[in-house]
């Protein structure tokens, strides 16, 4: 049984750049309702109980047909919003050394020109999905974006930094200006907890 993890934070702590209505509501409902429906979905299968949700996802394809759905979809939810809970901060943060800020720099020259292909790509994202950095099999960097809840896991890779695009994320305070958000959540990336997750995976 997954279950729901407490935010790193309080619900207000994001303000101004994600008002705290939307936190509850995104937090407390919406993944939620990823990990309730996920474990629906898993309910009758024991000999998967073992796995874990990053396992599940990787192995989509290869998981009994009648679940692979809801894998994808509850399973992505409640892989994608983890992540993102852990990777926002209430106090500004920066990348100015470190191994991630060279491998960044070394593919894109600096950190503001990924964030700003990374910010264009989630803008131009169609409809709900995620813009992401991550790791790919062969540890490369790299940032694409994906539609509804569809997980980097789900093709060999690990995500390290996501920003969700769905209307959910940033609606109540942005209306349809997804742009703003997307220049205003720089402002509360924990590129500490990021710089630690790729890390982590290069280990
Ligand atoms: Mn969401």
């Amino acid at each position: 049984m997954f279950t729901l993890p407490p935010l790193p934070y309080s619900y207000e702590a994001l303000e101004p750049v994600i008002d705290v209505t939307t936190m509850q509501i995104h937090h407390d409902k919406h993944h939620q309702a990823y990990i309730d429906n996920l474990n629906t979905a898993l309910a009758n299968h024991a000999d998967l109980s073992e796995m874990s949700i990053s396992e599940l996802l990787t192995s989509c394809k290869t998981l009994p047909e009648e679940i692979q759905t809801a894998v994808k979809n509850n399973g992505g939810g409640h892989a994608n919003h983890s992540l993102y809970w852990e990777i926002l901060s209430p106090t500004k943060t920066d990348l100015t050394t470190g191994p991630l800020h060279d491998a960044i720099c070394a593919k894109w020259n600096s950190v503001e020109v990924v964030q700003e292909q990374l910010s264009q790509m989630a803008l131009k994202q169609f409809g709900s999905g995620w813009g992401w950095l991550v790791l790919t099999d062969t540890k490369e960097l790299e940032i694409y974006t994906t539609p509804n809840q569809d997980s980097p896991y789900m093709s060999g890779h690990t995500p390290i930094l996501g920003i969700d695009v769905w209307e959910h994320a940033y609606y109540l305070n942005y209306q349809n200006k997804r742009a703003d958000y997307l220049k205003a959540i720089w402002n509360i990336v924990n590129w500490p907890k990021v710089e630690e997750l790729y890390t982590k995976t290069l280990a």
